[in-house]
C-alpha cells in the first residue's frame, strides 16, 4: 500500500473505527488452497467457537505459504502500524474463521455483538485491531461481519465511556460501567440489549450506525478493540470463510487481571518491561 493509501485508511479509520481495504490481496485461491492444507492436517484442532462457527488458531504460522504472503510483504504491519498510530506492532493470534452454510430455518453461523476488548483485556489498552482477510464472499447473505460504526468512540467497558474522542488510555477493569465480558459475546446477543437498557435513547443510535462490510475475495476489513461488531448466519449456500490477524500496539503492558481465563497465563510470556513478547508475538514488518 502506498503512503497515501495508508493516510487515508487512518483517517477513516480514526473516524469510524474501522475501513476497509479493496482487493488488498488477490488472488485468495492459493491462500485458501493454504489454508486447508493446514485444515487438513489438524481438524481436531478446530475449535467450534459458536453454533455454527468454527475456528483454527495458528494458521498463519502453520503454512509457509501463509506466512509469507500474510507477513512477507510487510502489508499487515503496515496497515496496523497506520490505524493504530505507532512505530512497532506485534502479532496477537491468527486463525481462519469459517462459517459452513446453514440449512433453511437453522440458526448457526450467528455470532453476538460483542467489541475484541472483552478478551484481549490483558493488554493495557484498546490498541489492538483486528485485520480480516476474506477468503470467500461476505455478503449479507453468507453472513458478512457487521460493525456499528464510529462505536469504538462510545468506549463501553472502558472507563472513558461516554467520553467523546480519544481511542487511547488505560482501562482499570473496576471502574468499568458494564463489563462486556459477563457476557460471552460470541455466542450470546446480551450486550447491546443490556446497554441500551441502560440508556434507551442507544436504540436509534445503534440502529442508525449499523453498517454490513460485504467484501469481496482479497478484500481486507480492520476494526479496532473497541467497536461494536457481530455477524449473522451464512444462508447464502457457500462456505464462509476469513483469515484474521489480531494485531497490537508493542508498546503496550500485559495486565494479568485482564486474562479471561487464568489458565492462559501458561502461554503468556513478557519481556524484562512486562511487554508480550516471545515468538507467539512477533514484530510484524
Ligand atoms: O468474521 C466475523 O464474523 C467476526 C470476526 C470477529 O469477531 C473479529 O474479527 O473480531
Amino acid at each position: 500500500m502506498s503512503p497515501d493509501q495508508l493516510r487515508a485508511a487512518r483517517a477513516f479509520f480514526d473516524e469510524h473505527g474501522w475501513v476497509v481495504l479493496r482487493g488488498a490481496l488477490t488472488p485468495t485461491d492459493g491462500l485458501a488452497a493454504a489454508a486447508e492444507e493446514v485444515l487438513a492436517r489438524v481438524p481436531q484442532a478446530v475449535v467450534e467457537v459458536a453454533p455454527g462457527v468454527r475456528q483454527l488458531a495458528g494458521v498463519t504460522r502453520a503454512s509457509p505459504a501463509l506466512e509469507e504472503a500474510i507477513f512477507g510483504s510487510g502489508w499487515l504491519g503496515a496497515i496496523a502500524r497506520a490505524c493504530l498510530g505507532c512505530e512497532r506492532v506485534r502479532l496477537l493470534q491468527d486463525l481462519v474463521l469459517m462459517k459452513p452454510a446453514v440449512t433453511a430455518g437453522a440458526t448457526g453461523g450467528r455470532i453476538g455483538w460483542h467489541h475484541d476488548f472483552a478478551y484481549t483485556g490483558y493488554l493495557e489498552a484498546p490498541r489492538t485491531v483486528s485485520v480480516r482477510l476474506a477468503l470467500d464472499a461476505e455478503t449479507a447473505e453468507t453472513g458478512a461481519m457487521e460493525v456499528l460504526d464510529g462505536s469504538h468512540r462510545w468506549r463501553f467497558g472502558t472507563r472513558a465511556e461516554g467520553e467523546a474522542g480519544g481511542s487511547e488510555g488505560s482501562v482499570p477493569r473496576e471502574s468499568q460501567g458494564v463489563d462486556p465480558r459477563v457476557h460471552d459475546g460470541f455466542v450470546d446477543d446480551r450486550l447491546l440489549p443490556e446497554l441500551i437498557a441502560r440508556d434507551p435513547g442507544l436504540a436509534a443510535r445503534v440502529e442508525a450506525s449499523r453498517r454490513v462490510l460485504c467484501l469481496a475475495p482479497g478484500d481486507v476489513s480492520v476494526h479496532h478493540a473497541l467497536t461494536l461488531h457481530g455477524s449473522r448466519a451464512n444462508t447464502g449456500g457457500g462456505r464462509r470463510r476469513t483469515l484474521i490477524h489480531h494485531v497490537f500496539d508493542a508498546s503496550l503492558r500485559f495486565v494479568e487481571e485482564g486474562l479471561p481465563s487464568p489458565d492462559m497465563i501458561y502461554w503468556i510470556e513478557t519481556d524484562e518491561e512486562g511487554r508480550l513478547a516471545g515468538p507467539l508475538h512477533p514484530l510484524l514488518p
